[in-house]
C-alpha cells in the first residue's frame, strides 16, 4: 500500500551516528543550494551547511539494502543509482523551506538522464540536542501528515522525492542529519 512516508526506528546505531558526525569535518562544507533556483534566498529558502560523503562510504551498502526493501514493498520505483550521501548541519535559525527533492533530468550533470525518486533521511542528533528543526511532509492532498517515529538518533524516514517536505527552523542547539537520494530513469 502507498505510504506518504515510512519511518524505521534506530536503524543506524548511536555510535555509528556519532562517528558520522565526527568524520563529517574531513569533508568540505558548502552553503546549501536549492535545485530549482540559481540564487538562494538565505532567509526564505535554505541556509544550512552541507557536506557530501563519498559514494564508497562504509554506510552506503547498508542504506542501499534498506532502500531496496522499502522500495520493493511500498513504491516499486525503477531505481538504479544513489547520489553521494549529504550530511547536513542546522544551527539556530537554520531551516529548509517546503520543497520537493525531484528535479528534471540534467543531460550534462553527474547523473545524466536520471531523476531523484526516493528520499531517505537519518537523524544523527538526539532530539534533546536541539529545539525546532522538525521534518514535515505533505501528502497527496497537500495536507501536512504528522510524522511519527523520526525523532531519535539513528531513526530513518523514506518518502517519494516528489513529496513536499520541509525542515522547520532550529530554535536552539544543533541538528545533524544524513540525506540520500535514490535515482532512476524518469517516470513513464
Ligand atoms: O535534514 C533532513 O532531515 C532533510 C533535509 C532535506 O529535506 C533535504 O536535504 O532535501
Amino acid at each position: 500500500m502507498y505510504k506518504t512516508y515510512l519511518t524505521l526506528p534506530e536503524v543506524v546505531p548511536t555510535k555509528l551516528c556519532d562517528t558520522m558526525v565526527e568524520e563529517s569535518s574531513t569533508y568540505d562544507d558548502h552553503l546549501a543550494g536549492v535545485m530549482w533556483k540559481k540564487e538562494v534566498d538565505l532567509k526564505k529558502d535554505r541556509n544550512s551547511k552541507i557536506r557530501f560523503y563519498p559514494i564508497d562510504h562504509w554506510i552506503v551498502p547498508k542504506l542501499c539494502e534498506i532502500a531496496a526493501e522499502v522500495n520493493k514493498e511500498y513504491y516499486g520505483f525503477d531505481i538504479s543509482n544513489l547520489q553521494c550521501p549529504q550530511f547536513t548541519e542546522y544551527k539556530k535559525g537554520q531551516h529548509y523551506q517546503w520543497h520537493r527533492d525531484i528535479y528534471p533530468p540534467e543531460p550534462d550533470g553527474p547523473y545524466p538522464g536520471l531523476i531523484r525518486k526516493l528520499s531517505m533521511c537519518i537523524q544523527l542528533s538526539n532530539f534533546e540536542d536541539y529545539k525546532g528543526g522538525i521534518l514535515q511532509v505533505k501528502n497527496m492532498d497537500g495536507k501536512i501528515e504528522p510524522v511519527e517515529g523520526f525523532k531519535n538518533k539513528g531513526d530513518m524516514i523514506m518518502f517519494p522525492s516528489f513529496n513536499l517536505h520541509r525542515i522547520k527552523a532550529v530554535t536552539e542547539g544543533t541538528r545533524h542529519s544524513l540525506v540520500c537520494w535514490f535515482m532512476g530513469q524518469p517516470f513513464r
